[in-house]
């Protein structure tokens, strides 16, 4: 019922090698990992399966681009390279979205719009940072300096060498953002995407090589987490990590990571809470509570699985948010009008309809969904739990998938001890307009970023830091302050001349004696 282009059709077709300093080739171990349509369980078709052997062989050539022809191009070429691969992204953008949509199975029109709105605009956004990466003049006085004070500098200089790891639900997305600020500050990368989903980094590594950007700058290692990603986090001779994914895997990076101490970039999960209160704006809060939780079916960071209503509202927005949940178009993501995709694998699907089960179990009430659907695929229907209670395991627990259990709440300081009786989120989501109730909800609660009145939310903006706290996170992405920790601020230090007996005005005298032979010494 969907066609594939013969443009998409070749290069599925086509042979998936390693891109390793700029050339491609087979992965040393020989095997493939099958790659499958998550909407119909077809093979799509097979990549190499790197190992560290071939990590070893893209962190050497990512190393040697460092310092090499890479360390020559100006700030100024960088962004030029950066803005030239966000247009052929553009040139590419139908082959790009129906890549996506086969290999994750989201719907096209989301695949449109997250590249268009997120993938390139932030490529250029970072693009443009690339010949702003200013260090600051410090007016020092050394201690007995004779020609006033001394203006130092401090210059950024690349980390290094960066190992980007990145999941499977927005996987041309997030292979975008890690190789954009990297890169904009002047550091070489080597890129393992999720094995799930490792196809539109391969073609973005096609693009890679036409931009101008030198061999070895970009490099991509397709294969699993527990072997190439375990050594990518391993590996001595990368600087940092950048990663996108569960909690637990970030755990494994951290300590993967101690060898050589990296610097660790983490966007981990969460259990989001939407909270609607009694003076919301209902027209906004139903769809942006629906949304927020089923988007990408669930399978986000970002989304909104847990919903807090206020009791005297709830019965509106349960029967509101039921409407939404029933009016979706489930299948294939490449058939027109279809606007609810599967899940990623078989065993996403298991976890999900488990999680129903435990729901039932626990005594919440199924308002709709609740089942798979369709002979084929991955599909589960968008499922919504009411009478729940806050301390039931679907309303703590991470599902990654399109449940969304509803609890009702009496008063603020109720709502309250719910956000708070589970770790700190990538996200809340707060739907008011009492402007004291919104300066309690945030006063009171901690998490990496608050979206009110909205959905699309303090992801999308390019910026504003995005990232987590606590187990949802380390460090920012987007925004400046996702730009600037791909750099060292490196500290110049000039002498400008000193005098002993100006140097002894100031020390105390209880320690003059004692300093002054050693100091003579060493400032001879
Ligand atoms: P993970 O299992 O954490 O996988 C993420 C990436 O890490 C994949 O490329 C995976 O490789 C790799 N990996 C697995 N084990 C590894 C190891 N020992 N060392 C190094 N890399 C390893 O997550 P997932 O299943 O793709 O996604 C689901 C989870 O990610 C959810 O909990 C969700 O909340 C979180 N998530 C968070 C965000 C943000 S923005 N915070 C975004 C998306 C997802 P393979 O897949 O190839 O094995």
């Amino acid at each position: 019922q969907f066609t594939i282009s013969d443009e998409v059709k070749e290069f599925l077709n086509s042979n998936h090698q390693l891109l390793i300093n700029g050339e491609w080739m087979p992965s040393s171990s020989n095997e493939k990992i099958e790659v499958f349509d998550p909407a119909n369980e077809q093979l799509l078709t097979e990549v190499d399966s790197g190992n560290a052997a071939d990590i070893d062989a893209a962190v050497g050539a990512a190393r040697k681009a460092l310092t090499g022809e890479w360390s020559k191009i100006t700030s100024h070429d960088r962004a030029r390279m950066l803005d030239r691969l966000a247009d052929d992204i553009e040139a590419n953008f139908s082959v790009l979205s129906e890549i996506e949509v086969l290999d994750n199975g989201m719907p096209l029109e989301l695949a449109q719009y997250s590249i268009a709105s997120h993938g390139t605009t932030l490529l250029r956004y970072f693009a443009s940072w690339a010949n702003k990466l200013h260090g600051q003049t410090i007016p020092v006085s050394p201690a007995g300096a004779i020609n006033g004070e001394s203006l130092t500098y401090t210059r950024k200089e690349p980390i290094g060498v960066v190992g980007a790891i990145i999941p499977w639900n927005s996987p041309l997305i997030f292979s975008i953002l890690k190789l954009g600020p990297a890169l904009a500050a002047g550091c070489t990368i080597v890129l393992k995407p999720a094995e799930l989903t490792p196809i539109s980094a391969l073609f973005l590594g096609k693009l890679i090589q036409k931009s101008g950007i030198p061999p070895g700058v970009v490099n991509i290692v397709t294969g699993y987490g527990e072997t190439a990603g375990q050594a990518l986090s391993e590996h001595p001779g990368v600087d940092k990590i950048t990663f996108t994914g569960s909690t637990e895997v970030g755990k494994k990076i951290v300590e993967a990571s101690i060898g050589n101490l990296k610097k660790v970039t983490l966007e981990l999960g969460g259990k989001n809470p939407v909270v609607i209160f009694p003076d919301a704006d209902l027209e906004k809060a139903i769809p942006g509570a629906a949304r927020a939780c089923f988007f990408l079916q669930g399978q986000n960071c970002m989304a909104g699985t847990r919903l807090f209503v206020h009791e005297d509202i709830y019965q509106v927005v349960i029967a509101g948010i039921k409407e939404m949940a029933e009016a979706f178009t489930i299948g294939h993501g490449l058939i027109p009008g279809n606007d609810f995709g599967p899940l990623i694998s078989k065993t996403q699907k298991e976890r999900v309809m488990s999680y129903i089960g435990i729901g039932l179990e626990e005594g919440a009430e199924l308002l709709t969904g609740g089942n798979s659907y369709g002979d084929q695929g991955h599909f589960v229907q968008p499922t919504i739990f009411s009478n729940v209670d806050g301390g039931m395991r679907i309303a703590k627990e991470e599902i990654f998938g399109p449940v969304l259990p509803v609890v009702t709440y009496e008063n603020i300081n109720e709502a309250l001890d719910l956000i708070n009786s589970k770790d700190r989120p990538l996200g809340l989501y707060y739907f008011g307009s009492n402007k004291d109730e919104q300066a309690n909800i945030l006063n009171n609660t901690s998490s990496g970023g608050v979206t009110i009145n909205n959905v699309v939310g303090h992801i999308q903006q390019k910026d504003l830091p995005f990232g987590g706290v606590g187990p949802s996170g380390i460090g920012r992405y987007h925004s400046y302050d996702g730009f600037k920790n791909f750099s060292n601020q490196r500290a110049v230090f000039k002498d400008i001349g000193f005098r002993f007996d100006k140097l002894f005005e100031t020390i105390r005298p209880p320690y003059k004696g004692s300093i002054e032979k050693v100091l003579k010494s060493l400032l001879k």
